[in-house]
């Protein structure tokens, strides 16, 4: 199988966008580029992953129970889905979870698993992709702690800039995001750069 790039669609779920339980300011914004991204990836055939943040009423990542975030994204619930704004494919999106183990307060889609309980990394072996752009929320949490897990297990990772938001508890979190992924070998690209090398 030829590698190939895939697109990841990280947590762009109602409890992230503003009105959400855990809404990131402007989080909604990165729809319409969201959007571009993935008619330029069905176009060409290319694999897109939409990941959720899928959480038991119980978890310690909840304040209530140690954890520092308010209640969010509990399975099934309407603040769980994806925003409505978001236009995903009827076809061939993979669709994954995470955040559902009670005990463990988890970021990364790398610990996501689709409905059968098969692991991010075994999909992507599967599909034979390796490399990830990245889009999604949030960027000082999940898209952080993805892009690095994919770095170190060795795939290429690139950063849609003018599709990815974050939470910012302390400002300048998501720049320092960036920065970190950068240095460990992310690279950044938009819309623009996409569109313009074809
Ligand atoms: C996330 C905060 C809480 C994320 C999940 O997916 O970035 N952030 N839960
Ligand atoms: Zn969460």
């Amino acid at each position: 199988m030829k590698p190939k790039k895939a697109l990841l669609i990280v947590d762009l779920q109602n409890d992230f966008c503003p009105g959400g339980a855990l809404g990131i300011p402007a989080g909604d914004r990165i729809i319409p580029p969201v959007n571009k991204y993935i008619r330029i990836f069905a176009k060409e055939k290319l694999p897109v992953i939409a990941s959720r943040d899928w959480h038991p009423v119980r978890t310690v990542h909840f304040r209530d129970f140690g954890g520092v975030w308010p209640v969010h994204c509990i399975q099934n619930s309407k603040g769980a889905s994806f925003h409505p704004g978001l236009k995903l494919p009827k076809k061939g999106v993979i669709y994954v979870y995470k955040g559902m183990d009670p005990a463990r307060d988890s970021y990364s889609v790398f610990q996501a698993e689709d409905d059968q309980g098969t692991d991010f990394a075994h999909i992507l072996k599967r599909s034979g992709i390796n490399e990830l752009y990245i889009a999604g929320l949030a960027t000082d949490y999940c898209v952080k702690f993805t892009a690095r897990d994919a770095l170190k297990a060795g795939y290429k990772v690139k950063v849609l800039m003018d599709a990815v938001r974050g939470v910012d508890l302390k400002p300048g979190d998501s720049e320092k995001a960036i920065k970190e992924i950068t240095k460990l070998g992310a690279k950044k690209t938009t819309l623009k750069n996409l569109e313009k090398r074809k």
